[in-house]
């Protein structure tokens, strides 16, 4: 019986291959890991206590706020704060970046963008949750107040990232660049243990995940590649199957493993779509390209987006790249993402 890996050990264990490391990263991931567990012990018992339900206010993206949002990005906060490897963090909840003045944190050389509790819709549902992290080291003097610069980073920049899902059970699944691990949370001894290893998106897959209520907004391009995915073809395994959560990570982690295309398109209204690029498209598509998948905005590559601003929007087309490369094929020849 092999003895299972935690997530520290994995941490320090990966550190050792990289002789230049000093372990600024491996503490931060650990960080992460403990803010998880603290904010997955609500996620778990959201029905049990006050904390359902709205906060009472709207974000930064006029978005309803709900409690465990503003619970969740309060943790992660705090711990990136207290863990000393962060100098400051961009989060979907708060309208301008923070950076954290401590004497420890004012050496640190990462930052951090984070979507604290993505697909919060679903909080009082009881359906998947999830929270998604970007890392990146920063990019002004060191010592010196975060500038915008160090957040508007392109994705392919990116020292690591990866997303935590609440769900039948808790998984944090991460990269550095170097692959694609998944740790699943042992609740009975508190630790994240290694249970995916090297993960790897099938090239192509069977489910196609989109939200078809808006499908008299979308492309002509988009209207095809879906009327594609519906026909009858039995050599490539079509009609796919439509699986739509309304929570990105939970969508996209279904698709890591079982292969599939998530899609968040523009549309007329907002040719941009909704997903933001820093915490919740450029995390998402570093781990998903890592794995062997694809990820663009219908033509260009989401890790090549130079954002403009901190809440920059883009489309997604994200996931097995057999089935990204034919969306993008059909947006090509009837035009539109
Ligand atoms: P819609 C959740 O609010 C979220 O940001 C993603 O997690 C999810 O994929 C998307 O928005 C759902 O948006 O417009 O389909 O409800």
């Amino acid at each position: 019986m092999i003895g299972v890996e935690t997530l520290d050990e994995f941490v320090i264990r990966k550190q050792t291959e990289y002789p230049y490391a000093r372990g600024d990263l491996s503490r931060l991931l650990r960080d992460l890991g403990l803010a998880a567990k603290v904010v997955n012990r609500e996620v778990n018992k959201a029905g049990l206590v006050d904390i359902l339900g709205s906060a009472g206010t709207t974000n930064v993206q006029g978005e309803e706020v709900k409690k465990l949002d503003v619970y969740a990005n309060t943790r992660f906060i705090a711990a990136l704060e207290l863990g000393g490897q962060c100098r400051g963090v961009a989060s979907e909840e708060n309208k301008d970046f923070i950076t954290f003045h401590d004497e420890v944190s004012k050496n640190a050389k990462y930052i951090v963008a984070l979507d604290p509790l993505d697909g919060s819709s679903n909080i009082d549902v009881n359906i998947s949750v999830g929270t998604i992290f970007s890392i990146y080291r920063r990019v002004s003097p060191d010592h010196s107040p975060l500038t915008l610069e160090d957040f508007l980073q392109k994705g392919s920049q990116q020292a690591a990232a990866g997303y935590i899902i609440y769900g039948s059970s808790t998984m944090l699944v991460y990269t550095t660049g170097y692959g694609v691990n998944g740790f699943t949370l042992d609740p009975s001894i508190g630790e994240f243990c290694l249970s995916h290893p090297n993960m790897s998106i099938p090239k192509t897959g069977k489910i196609y995940s989109v939200n078809q209520g808006n499908f008299l907004s979308f492309s002509e391009g988009l209207k095809q590649y879906l009327r594609y995915c519906r026909e009858i073809d039995k050599p490539t395994n079509r009609p796919y199957s439509s699986r739509y959560i309304g929570s990105m990570v939970a969508d996209i982690h279904r698709n890591l493993i079982t292969g599939g295309i998530f899609i968040y398109p523009g549309t007329a209204d907002a040719p941009k779509g909704k997903l933001r690029v820093l915490y919740e498209c450029n995390p998402m598509a570093f781990v998903v390209e890592q794995a062997g998948g694809r990820a663009t905005d219908g033509a260009r590559r989401i890790l090549d987006i130079e954002p403009g601003e901190l809440h920059e929007r883009t489309p997604i087309f994200i996931g097995s790249e057999d089935m990204v490369l034919k969306a993008e094929e059909f947006l090509r020849k009837f035009g539109g993402c």
